[in-house]
């Protein structure tokens, strides 16, 4: 039975990425930080056979403790201040986390070690937000980066130290460099489901607006359960290496919201619509659209999700769960 240490398992893709390796029969852990970690009982109700480690990022010798317990033969390093907006208001944190985060988790593996013959495999959650300012369209493994905010700085740390370790250490070390990815498990804080959510409410009555911020930049968005298929087969190789993972099709935030609204029968939805200056970035990223010519020949990836079946099922989850709690509340 293969082992597998998560980190970041109460997040989207953590929650995703358990799932797809229990399916598969691996023994999974996965690191839980905090004490009283509200999201424990969420991950412990959806994925049982999931046990949790206590751990956290910022503290190497946690890691160390939560490698040595899990003997994992697969680290997926997930864990990170994922929301671009937060980085620029706690800018250090996210340099702590999300950048030095990444060299803790290599370290720890290093200095616990793997058995020679079967070294610990280490995949590392590297983002499209290190192109940023675009240096060329689509954006590629060898596209140079510009990253437009804190969290895409700390990423592009994360994505070096990764490449870096595989180098100097002949770690079997992968990063994926996803574009953004999607579902039901999104959290409310990012702009598709913060429109699913309030779509579903502005449809049953239960509020009239929806505040955003700028609706102009552009982004590859995939379905998060495709993109944890990608991770898996990245460690499943002979060689380690580094791989973009996207649809190819860029859309704006605007095409977003109108396709949402209009799924859940509502044409008028500008009326619904209030722009917002709190909700506009220092720095923003423009247009994201990424090139997976390699992961779909040498890992033989496919996305099956298309955009506009990742709205529809993201307004229909999002309508059911309101509906849901309108009714309880009764
Ligand atoms: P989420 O924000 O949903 O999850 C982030 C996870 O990190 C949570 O489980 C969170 O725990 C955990 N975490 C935060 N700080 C710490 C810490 N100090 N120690 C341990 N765990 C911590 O992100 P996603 O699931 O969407 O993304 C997963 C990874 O992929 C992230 O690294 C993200 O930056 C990257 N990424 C995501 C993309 C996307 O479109 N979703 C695209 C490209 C990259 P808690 O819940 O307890 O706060
Ligand atoms: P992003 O996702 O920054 O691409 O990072 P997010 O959904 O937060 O923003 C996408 C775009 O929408 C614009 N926007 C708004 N965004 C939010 N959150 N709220 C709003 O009200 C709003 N109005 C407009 C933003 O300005 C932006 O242009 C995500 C995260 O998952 C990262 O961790 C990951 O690395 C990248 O995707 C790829």
């Amino acid at each position: 039975m293969k082992r597998a240490l998560i980190t970041g398992i109460t997040g989207q893709d953590g929650r995703f990425l358990a799932e797809l390796l229990l399916s598969k029969g691996y023994q999974v852990y996965g690191l839980l930080k905090g004490q009283a970690n509200p999201k424990a009982q969420l991950v412990q109700a959806e994925l049982p056979q999931v046990e949790l480690l206590e751990g956290d990022l910022t503290d190497l010798t946690s890691l160390v403790r939560a490698v040595e317990t899990a003997q994992p033969d697969e680290v997926y390093n997930l864990a990170a201040i994922s929301f671009v907006a937060m980085s620029f208001q706690q800018p250090e944190l996210t340099a702590n986390i999300t950048g030095l985060g990444v060299l803790r988790m290599l370290e720890a593996i290093r200095i616990v070690g793997g058995s020679h013959d079967n070294p610990i495999r280490f995949y590392q959650a590297s983002s499209s937000e290190m192109f940023g300012k675009v240096r060329e369209t689509p954006q590629t493994e060898l596209t140079p980066f510009y990253p437009r905010s804190p969290y895409g700085a700390a990423k592009v740390f994360g994505h070096d130290i990764t490449v870096n370790y595989r180098e100097s250490y002949g770690m079997f070390a992968c990063s994926g460099i996803l574009f953004n990815h999607e579902s039901e498990k999104r959290g409310l804080e990012f702009v598709t489901r913060k429109i699913t959510n309030a779509v579903a409410r502005i449809k049953l009555g239960l509020q009239t607006e929806l505040a955003l911020g700028n609706l102009e930049p552009q982004r590859d968005w995939g379905y998060a359960g495709d993109y944890v298929e990608a991770m898996w087969l990245m460690l499943q190789q002979d060689q380690p290496g580094d791989y973009v993972v996207a649809t190819g099709e860029t859309h704006s935030v605007r095409e977003f919201v109108e396709r949402a609204f209009h799924h859940a029968g509502i044409d008028d939805w500008e009326r619904h619509v209030v722009i917002d200056e709190r909700f506009f970035r220092p720095a923003e990223v423009d247009l994201l659209v990424g090139d997976a010519t390699k992961a779909e020949q040498m890992l033989g990836w496919e996305r099956k999700v298309s955009f506009s079946e990742l709205v529809e099922r993201m307004v229909d989850h999002d309508l059911k769960v309101e509906t849901d709690l309108v009714e309880r509340s009764r």
